[in-house]
Formats: structure tokens, sequence, C-alpha cells
């Protein structure tokens, strides 16, 4: 294998989709992990199999990105070619009850990154190319159209860390001469992604309720619009930056937005019910500051790394609602 990289976040929903990614490529893969007190390798299942044998194609490190020396001894011991810092604590949500923690993984954790990548190539003069997982959620208040050239206006602590980590990013690159780049990325999801998360929480209860496992769906602010695509889809666009001539920062989106009402409403279809008929509003599930609308302008990716999306909204939702409907009938049929 010629070329060896390392993904903080390995273990999440793009970890895993960029890992399948790079194994397919011939990559030798190095992923950061937390230490869990049950197993969170579960995404990783297809790809992930034989975790003893010394030519496995994906290799598993306890780190942490509030751990400065773990980050910098892995650099050291697996000298990858490029370096992927997807970890986070991600949930905006949670951003607000946990402020610190999530600036503290999130804006510092990017900052320890580049720190360790930096020193180990001034140390050994190799070459590291560096991405970091920026959001959407930078944007905050900004209305859409969003591109590169719109302002960042964050509007929860996680926006805020995202950005503080954008800009470490940019100073790496412009203060070192660091191959670095920030993807900005809109919301994307997969039959993968974590059920607290608003489409994997509607799609899960579609499944559920279909099969009569489950009535009611409690959420918050249905008004909310965004631009969600497919996280496989996604991780190509984080591969190809890294490819280029010159590091740079790159809108990734479908350009198509609807609300988190809209979204009920193609997902319970899917399955002949009506939203209506189950969905309660929670105003716990209300945030403190709402981002309202995202629509992302992803010409630059087009043109310059022939990115393209290719699962559209309704794609997307048949997806994630087929997949929890087959769960739901696993369960059904062991309950
Ligand atoms: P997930 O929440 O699915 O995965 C996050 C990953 O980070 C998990 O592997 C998690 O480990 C790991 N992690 C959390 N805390 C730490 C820590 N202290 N040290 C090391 N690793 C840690 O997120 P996604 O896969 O959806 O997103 C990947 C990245 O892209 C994140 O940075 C996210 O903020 C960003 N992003 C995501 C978007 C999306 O729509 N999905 C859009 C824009 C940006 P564990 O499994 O142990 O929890
Ligand atoms: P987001 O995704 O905040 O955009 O961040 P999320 O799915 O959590 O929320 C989207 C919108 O839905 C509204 N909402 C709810 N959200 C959740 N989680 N649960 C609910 O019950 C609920 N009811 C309504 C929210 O208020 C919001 O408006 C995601 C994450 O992946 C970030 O890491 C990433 O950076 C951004 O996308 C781009």
């Amino acid at each position: 294998m010629d070329t060896s990289c390392l993904i903080t976040g390995i273990t999440g929903q793009d970890g895993s989709y960029l890992t399948e990614l790079l194994v397919n490529k011939g990559y030798e893969v190095h992923g950061i992990m937390r230490r869990s007190s049950n197993l969170n390798t579960e995404r990783l299942r297809r790809i992930y199999f034989e975790p003893e044998t010394s030519d496995a194609p994906v290799k598993l490190h306890y780190g942490d990105l509030t751990d400065a020396s773990s980050l910098r001894n892995w650099m050291d011991e697996i000298c990858p070619d490029e370096v992927y810092n997807l970890g986070a604590q991600s949930h905006v949500g949670v951003s607000f009850e946990n402020p610190e923690y999530t600036a503290d993984v999130v804006a510092t954790g990017a900052l320890r990154l580049l720190q360790a990548v930096q020193s180990h190539v001034e140390t050994t003069k190799r070459k590291i190319r560096y991405y970091q997982a920026g959001s959407s959620e930078m944007y905050g208040a900004n209305p859409p159209p969003q591109d590169e050239n719109t302002k960042f206006h964050p509007r929860s602590p996680y926006g805020v860390a995202k950005v503080a980590a954008y800009w470490y990013t940019v100073h790496y690159r412009e203060a070192y001469g660091l191959f670095a780049c920030n993807g900005i990325l809109f919301n994307h999801e997969s039959p993968r992604r974590a059920e607290n998360f608003v489409t994997s929480k509607i799609t899960r209860a579609v499944g559920r309720i279909k099969m009569g496992l489950q009535e009611k769906l409690l959420l918050g602010n249905l008004k909310a619009s965004r631009d969600w695509g497919f996280a496989g889809n996604y991780v190509e666009a984080m591969w190809l930056m890294l490819q280029q001539d010159e590091p740079d920062d790159y809108v990734v989106a479908t350009e198509e937005s609807h609300t988190v009402e809209e979204l009920l409403e193609v997902a319970f279809e899917h399955v002949e019910l009506n939203w209506r008929n189950h969905v309660e509003i929670d105003v716990n599930y209300y945030r403190p500051l709402e981002v309202d609308n995202l629509r992302g302008c992803p010409n630059k990716a087009k043109q310059k790394l022939s990115w393209k999306p290719k699962v559209n909204f309704r794609e997307l939702v048949a997806m994630m609602v087929d997949s929890d409907l087959e769960k739901a009938k696993t369960q059904k049929r062991t309950t």
C-alpha cells in the first residue's frame, strides 16, 4: 500500500464512509477512536473485520482530540500522507448544554491536531495534507444561497467552535504553507446517521410507527430549512480536495433546501402514513437560537473538483425510510 491516512472521528457517520472510500482506493487507513464503555465500531463493521491481522487495511488507535500527546504520538507512529479531522461533538443542540466541551473538542481539538501535524512535518520534513470538517452552521444567520464568500455568523456554540477551527486551518496554511483545506459541508445524512439528528429521528419513527412499535414522534422546530445531501457522496469531495495542486476551501451542498415539515411529509408519505396523526411538538427540542435557512451553492466544488451531488432529497429520504423499515421489521419479529 502506497498511501496512508489518519482519520479522527472514524467511528462516526462520515468516518465510516470515508474509510470505505479510501480502502477501496488502496489506502492504509488509520483511525483515532475514543475509549467508550460500549464498543463504538458498529459503523465500521463492513470494512473492519479482522483487526488483529497486521495487513488489515484499517487500523484503530485509542486517542482523543482533547489529548494533544496522543495526537502527536500517533502522527509520529503512523506518518500519514493525509489527515482528515472529522472528530467532533457534532450535535448542535447538545452544544448549548455542553458549550465548553464542544469548544474544547471542535475548536481547540482542531488546533491540537494542526499543531501535531505541523510539528511532525517540521521535524521529519515529510509532506502531509490536512482536511478540516467545516460546517454550514458557520453561516448561521446569513441567508441563502451561501457560498465560500458568504460571511460567517454562527448561531450556536458548535457553530462558533467550527468557525474557530476554520480559521486555525487557514492560519496553518498561511503561516507554515501547510496543505490544509476546509470543506464547508451542508447537512448530509444516511442510514448510518445517529438517531438524535432530525432526519434519522424521523425516518426511524416512520419505520417503527408503520410496524406498530411506536405511536407518537416528539419534535421541536418544524420551520427550519436545510440543504440535505447523502453522506456517501460528500466524503468523495473531502478526498478530492486533498488531491488538488493547491489547498483551498470548498462548499459542498445540493442547492436544494427543505423544511423539517417537508421532510415529515415525504418520509411519512413513503409508507402511506399522514405525519399529522403522529407528530407532537415538544418545546424541549427547541434551541435557544435557531439557524433558519441553509441552501449551499457548490459551484466551486463542481468546477474545480468535478464533484456533484448524486442523491436528491426524495431519494435520500426514501433510502433512510427503507433502511429503518427493515430494522423495524426485525425488531417486530424479535418482540
Ligand atoms: P458523527 O457525530 O457521526 O461523528 C463524530 C465522530 O467524532 C465520532 O467518531 C466520535 O466518536 C468522534 N469524536 C467525538 N468526540 C471526540 C473526541 N473528543 N476525540 C476524538 N473523536 C471524537 O459526525 P459526522 O460523521 O456526521 O460528521 C463528521 C464531521 O463533519 C464532524 O466534525 C461534524 O461536525 C462535521 N459536519 C457534519 C455534517 C453532517 O451533516 N453530518 C455537516 C457539516 C460538518 P464516538 O463514536 O466515540 O462518538
Ligand atoms: P443540524 O441538524 O442542527 O442542522 O446540524 P439536526 O438534524 O440536529 O437539526 C436540523 C433541524 O431540525 C430541527 N429539529 C430537530 N433537530 C433534532 N436534532 N431533533 C429534533 O427533535 C428536532 N426537531 C426539530 C433543528 O432545530 C434544526 O433546525 C447538523 C449536524 O450534523 C452538524 O454537525 C452539522 O455541522 C450541520 O448539520 C451542518
